[in-house]
């Protein structure tokens, strides 16, 4: 036994897997009940040591969090060295090692290095940090077991203890583009906000203020991060406040994400709870780890408006394909949206009749960030507020190059520059985003209802159902068409069909331990009855499958 297998079986002892337990890495990681995630985090950071020395020592990152999900949840997402999500071709190996008999653990470990070729004599490098939850700092400290297992003397450490999942992935690509041509900016917790508050500036100088943002805070780590955001902001003159809200941060007294929160707000279309904005009145809601955005407000009558992922998209689309015809640059540039199933079908027929394509992939912030990266400049946004806007190096130069013959042109590139340094290139962030959009509305000098005014939703209805056994179902055709269980799909299209512009899909979650059912129609009570009484019900009593609560 050479001495690093040793070591690690040594420490993996000291962190043993639950009996009878197996791990899924699912849509961002592996995420499940903080209790048995011990032995995931140790070995994670093996895996990750791993990563970053068949990458020759470029930095990789480890995010230790459940985002959405309960304050009692935990997980893990890790971070290739570009700042995008692992490389999809290495789950499985993280999976393996998630799920190895602890006798077999440490010979397997020798066995992946070998099948992958990995020098265990080469450095790594790790970044590392966590949200706000209770078990975050034991989780922490199993995952630096695991990293140093298999410490060889030249496995570095950078562990920011608490910080939002987007900061996270913009470090990781700070610190290994430091130096180089593609430098992305200062890999500090500083330079990630001053790069985006310096090109927000540069977007609404000398703009008339816009009416303050509340922001809800999910009662997580985004609280900081918000509160920072508007000491700059005001230190900067901008005409723009924030005014946060849900920003009790306390680990353990069960607030985090509880009643509040972008997931609260999505899935249930309704304000977080005990919170009574004014008409008209512009409010966004973060989640757990500040990594998604929803926007909302009550109009005149009270009614509760959601202005999501998919209006989001319309927004930021809508905008660059003007400044990009502005540019000179629509005959050489091409702007693309990608979605996924949950995109409500106006928006999609909005986005279309813009003359801009979309593309509709798998949940998964992995699978929309690859898709946008064919685009000159690629908008990705999930329904739920998962989102950013990608642009390609050969669009930067061109911006950055290009010769402005008319000072609108000039305005036009400037501000497209602007944009490429606000929008994170590496995942969807809460922050930037908020900018983004803010950026925008202070241009147009809009309101809420303005921007709402794009297009009209048709009513949707979203719905977690609990099922003894989720793995049971699976999907085709992006998400929206089940293969298994045999004959469900049949029979919620023949639902489906018998509702004017219809749409309901089933798909197993990879964050909770449920299905997701999601179903639109033309009114408010279609969309229920497509979602409760049909969908559903044959899932339930057809199935044998029992729902929870919402039901
Ligand atoms: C994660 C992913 C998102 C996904 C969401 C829900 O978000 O990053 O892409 O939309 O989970 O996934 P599912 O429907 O499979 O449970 P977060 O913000 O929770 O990390």
């Amino acid at each position: 036994m050479s001495l690093i297998t040793e070591n690690i079986s040594k420490l993996a002892h000291q962190h043993p897997p639950p009996a009878n337990h197996i791990y899924a890495y699912g849509t961002a990681g592996f995420r499940t009940k903080a209790t048995v995630l011990d032995a995931v985090l140790f070995r994670v950071g093996i895996i990750a040591v791993f990563r970053s020395q068949k990458l020759d020592g470029k930095a990789v990152g480890v995010m230790v969090t459940a985002s959405h999900n309960p304050e009692s949840d935990n997980g893990v997402k890790l971070v290739d060295p570009h700042g995008d999500m692992l490389d999809p071709s290495w789950e499985a190996y993280a999976t393996a090692l998630a799920n190895t008999p602890l006798d077999s653990f440490a010979s397997y470990c020798t066995q992946l290095a070998n099948t992958l070729k990995i020098d265990l004599s080469k450095k790594a490098n790790i970044i590392i940090a966590r949200d706000t939850r209770p078990s975050g700092d034991s989780l922490l400290a199993s995952l630096k077991d695991g990293i140093h297992a298999v410490n060889n003397g030249s496995v570095q450490v950078e562990d920011y203890g608490l910080a939002t999942t987007p900061a996270l992935h913009y470090l990781v690509r700070a610190t290994n583009s430091k130096g180089t041509n593609d430098e992305y900016g200062e890999p500090t917790i500083n330079g990630y906000m001053d790069k985006m508050v310096n090109a927000f500036n540069g977007l609404v100088q000398g703009k008339p203020s816009i009416a303050p943002l509340k922001v809800d805070c999910a009662n997580g780590i985004g609280a900081p991060y918000i509160h920072d955001l508007n000491s700059r902001l005001n230190r900067v003159d901008a005409p723009l406040t924030l005014e946060p809200v849900f920003d009790d941060t306390t680990a353990g007294i069960g607030k985090l994400n509880n009643g509040c929160g972008a997931d609260h707000v999505k899935s249930k279309q309704q304000l977080p709870v005990g919170f009574s904005p004014t008409p008209n009145q512009r409010c966004a809601s973060l989640d757990g780890d500040a990594d998604r955005i929803v926007y909302y407000y009550n109009d005149q009558r009270g009614n509760f408006k959601l202005l999501d992922g998919d209006k989001i998209a319309s927004l930021l689309s809508v905008f660059i394909i003007d400044l990009v015809d502005k540019a000179g640059l629509s005959d050489t540039a091409n702007v693309g949206v990608v979605q996924t199933a949950y995109a409500n079908g106006c928006s999609s027929k909005f986005i279309n009749a813009q003359q801009v394509p979309i593309k509709c992939v798998p949940t998964g912030v992995k699978h929309l960030h690859h898709a946008a990266q064919q685009y000159s400049v690629g908008v990705y946004f999930e329904a739920n507020g998962h989102g950013t806007v990608l642009f390609s190096d050969e669009f930067i130069n061109l911006i950055k190059n290009t010769v402005p013959v008319m000072p609108a042109q000039q305005t036009a590139l400037q501000q497209l520059i602007a944009l490429s340094e606000v929008a994170n290139q590496t995942v969807g962030d809460a922050l930037s985003d908020l900018l983004l959009v803010e950026a925008i509305l202070i241009q147009k000098q809009w309101g809420p209802a303005e921007w709402d005014g794009l297009y009209e939703d048709f009513p949707n209805r979203l719905v977690k159902v609990t099922v003894p056994d989720r793995t049971a179902f699976t999907t085709t055709d992006a998400e929206r068409k089940l293969v298994t269980p045999a004959d469900l799909q049949k029979e919620i299209d023949g639902h489906v069909s018998k509702y004017q512009d219809g749409r309901s899909f089933v798909r197993p979650s990879g964050t909770e331990d449920c299905v997701r059912v999601y179903a639109e129609a033309q009114t408010r009570g279609q969309a229920d009855e497509l979602a409760f009484k049909s969908t559903i019900v044959r899932l339930c009593l057809e199935e044998k499958i029992y729902s929870d609560q919402d039901f």
